[in-house]
């Protein structure tokens, strides 16, 4: 299986200004996105089907992972190489169940508990965050920020996905602390030139994963 590692990308559509999603996913795996998240709370499932499509035949050509968050069944008829899941959604056995082992089962954790947890029930990689307050989701956890993340790194061996608030300026401090890659969302669009500010992350988490 694949590790998950690098620049991964969250989709979501009320950012892009008026640039398709396609467009968007181009941009970002020419500046070398690794993984790519299918995250559009607002579409029916068909909808969401198509969006996938897209995805999955882009990341496929690129050589990059393609997760879906939430939907099991969505990643399942895409064929896409993983989930993502909340705290709140089914159970890592569950959805390993349904998913095998060949599939990648990410999960978002907020403290040492639930990374030590996830480990347990067998989850590929663990998002923790947020590292900063976030106007994108609305329902986050309290910010668990740079020291959360290094009592986590502590704790468990999982790649460490961070998330929540990541600005290009924060990307060499985290993947410093023990972040195996960034998750982000706005930090990824909000650039008229979405190639190069993937560019500039990646080099961003280069250097710092030579510093660890
Ligand atoms: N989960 C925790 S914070 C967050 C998600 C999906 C939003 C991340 O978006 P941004 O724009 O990178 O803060
Ligand atoms: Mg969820």
């Amino acid at each position: 299986m694949k590790q998950i590692h690098g620049l991964y990308a969250i989709t979501d559509r009320r950012f892009y200004r008026g640039r398709s999603l396609e467009e968007v996913t181009g941009d970002w795996l020419a500046g070398g996105v690794t993984c790519i998240q299918l995250r559009e709370k607002d579409l029916n499932t068909r909808e969401l089907l198509e969006a996938g499509r897209v995805l999955r035949r882009m990341t496929r050509e690129a050589g990059a992972l393609l997760i879906v968050n939430d939907r099991v069944d969505v990643a399942v008829a895409l064929e896409a190489d993983g989930v993502h899941l909340g705290q709140e959604d089914l159970p890592i056995r569950a959805a390993r169940e349904i998913l095998g082992e060949g599939r990648i089962i990410g999960i978002s954790t907020h403290n040492v508990e639930e990374a030590r947890e996830a480990a347990i029930q067998g989850a590929n990689y663990i998002g923790v965050g947020p590292m900063r307050a976030t106007a994108t989701k609305t329902d986050t956890k309290p910010v668990v920020g740079i020291a959360g993340l290094r009592r986590i790194r502590q704790a468990v061996d999982l790649p460490i996905i961070a998330i929540g608030g990541i600005r290009l300026e924060d990307a060499e401090e985290l993947a410093a602390a023990g972040a195996d890659g960034l998750a982000v969302i706005r930090g990824l669009v909000d650039a008229e030139d979405i190639l190069e500010r993937a560019k500039a992350f990646v080099q961003a988490i280069l250097r710092g994963r030579q510093r660890r």
